[in-house]
Formats: C-alpha cells, structure tokens, sequence
C-alpha cells in the first residue's frame, strides 16, 4: 500500500508558490524511501523553523517540531542525539537560517550529525511580509529598506565549504525530478547535508525570480577547489552568474553517531535511550 503523507490541513500557500512543488518533491522522495523497503513512515523525523516555508510542517504526515525562528538546526541535532535511528529533516529559510540562526547553520557542519537540512532560499522574510534577508540582491527595496539595499548578499555556498561541510547540493524548486534525486542522495549521505533549493516568491521579491535561464546541472563534485569555483560563479545578487545544480561538495568524515560510543550502540542494537 502506498504510504499516505498527506494531512488534511488547509493548504495557506499563495497559488502557484514553489513551496507546492517542495512539497511534492519531500512526499515523493519519502515515498520511494519507504516503498524500498529501507524505511518506514515513523523513521522519518521533521523540524520546521518560523515562515511561509515551516507551513510544510502542517502538510506532511511525519512526526517532528515546527521550532522558534532560527533554531530548527539544534533542534533537529537535538532529536538525532536522542534517537540516532531516526532519519531526520529540517525545512527552514534563508532568513531563518542566514540571518536569526546563522550561527548554528556552522556548527552544524562542525557536528556533521548525520541529518539533512532543506533550505528554501527565497532571498527574502516573506511570511513578515519581505524585509531583505542576508541572500537578498543588492538594490532590493522593501518596506523596511525603501532606498534599497546597500549591501553585496552572503554566499551561503562559500560560508559552508569553509565551515568544512560534507554535503552541499543546490536545487531548482520548479523542477520537481531534480529535487526527488537531490533530496535523496542528501538524505542517503552520511552526514550532514545541506541542500538549498532557489525560490521564488511571487509576492514579495519578483526582481530576484526567474533564475532558470542561469542554472545548469553538474555531476556529483568531490574536488574542494573545483566547489570553491562553482560556489563563485553565482553571487546571489546578478542575473548574469551561471548557478550549478546538484551535488556542489560532498566528502566523507566521522558523525556523532559513530564517534560516540553510547550512540554508536544505539544505532547498533537499534534501541532508545530508555531501552539500555
Ligand atoms: C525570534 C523571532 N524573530 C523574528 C520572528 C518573526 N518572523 C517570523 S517568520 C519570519 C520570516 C521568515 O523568513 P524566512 O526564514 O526567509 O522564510 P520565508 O517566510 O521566506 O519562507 C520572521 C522574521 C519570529 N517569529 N521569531
Ligand atoms: S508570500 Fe511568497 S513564499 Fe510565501 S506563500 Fe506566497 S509566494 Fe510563497
């Protein structure tokens, strides 16, 4: 029988927001998790942090925390320690995760838990209505920055290979194949791994929309330098820059849940805590 992730939750995203399409990638890539017989539904665990994107929490049929703003990352370490056997997901912003938590986005990397972050990269605070983010373009003008934004944006992609990351992969929220094959290499990856997906967001940054004509796909990367390329190529603020899609940087070292020996055993023997 085909696993059920739906909710019945009234949908509250704008009509045609890419979000629908983040939705449908999550729910088909569980799907075919669990159908593989590798998982089960109740393996899954989600956090969600504070934004249009953390009302995926509502349409996704799996156990988790919808967090504070910003703090979906420590959250979602803090259920992995707990139970190693889980398979956990994070889903938050680039305000989210840029700006309030910025600092646990690096030590996350630092930790490498074995987890997968799902970052919607919308380049703007679109549920409070679009104040620029740290990924906003240059000249973006808002309520809150009505001559503009003065500053050249962050390049997450370059903050996370000097933070050590193991996995770092980039995805197109209108392409529904490439998030299901991103998404699942991420959530195979021993590791830490961070997958942001480029938005739109109809509402609130349209001059930061329609990416697609810069975008192209690449193979799986393991080469530092050659990622630190890729990562300059786009700069989050041209409409000129090429942006890569797929695995930017993936490399291999040691998770919590094999240096520690208590999680070590948990994983082992399959057990909680509370079992030992
Ligand atoms: C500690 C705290 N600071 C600020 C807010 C207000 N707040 C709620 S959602 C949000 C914007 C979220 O933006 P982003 O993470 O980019 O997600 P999006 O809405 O674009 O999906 C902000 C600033 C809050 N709820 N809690
Ligand atoms: S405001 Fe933007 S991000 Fe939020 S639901 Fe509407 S289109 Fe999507």
């Amino acid at each position: 029988m085909k696993p059920n992730l739906n909710t019945k939750s009234e949908n509250t995203w704008c009509p045609g927001c890419p979000n629908h399409m983040i939705l449908e990638s999550v729910k088909q890539t569980i799907v075919k998790l669990i159908q593989s017989g590798k998982h089960k539904q109740t393996d899954f665990a989600i956090t969600t942090d504070i934004g249009c994107h953390a009302k995926i929490f509502d349409y996704l049929n799996l156990s988790g925390i919808n967090c504070l703003h910003g703090r979906a990352i420590p959250t979602a370490i803090g259920i992995k320690m707990g139970n190693p056997n889980l398979k956990v997901l994070t889903f938050a912003g680039d305000g989210a995760v840029y700006a309030e938590g910025i600092s646990h986005f690096i030590h996350a990397f630092k930790y490498n838990a074995d987890m997968t972050l799902i970052l919607h990269d919308n380049q703007s605070f679109s549920l409070t209505t679009g104040q620029p983010t740290p990924t906003s373009q240059r000249g973006y003008i808002s309520k809150s920055a009505p001559l503009g934004v003065f500053d050249k944006p962050m390049n997450p992609i370059k903050l996370a290979l000097a933070s050590n990351a193991t996995f770092i992969a980039r995805t197109n929220a209108r392409d529904v194949p490439h998030m299901v094959e991103t998404f699942t290499k991420a959530i195979a990856h021993k590791g830490f791994s961070f997958v942001e997906v480029i938005q739109d967001c109809l509402i609130f940054n349209p001059d930061a929309n329609n990416k697609d004509k810069q975008m192209y796909k690449i193979k799986t990367n393991t080469n530092k330098k050659i990622a630190e390329k890729l990562a300059d190529e786009f700069d989050y603020n041209s409409k000129r820059g090429k942006i890569s899609l797929g695995i930017i940087y993936q490399s291999k070292e040691p998770t919590p849940e094999k240096k520690w020996p208590q999680l070590s055993e948990l994983l082992r023997s399959k057990k909680l805590w509370r079992d030992k």
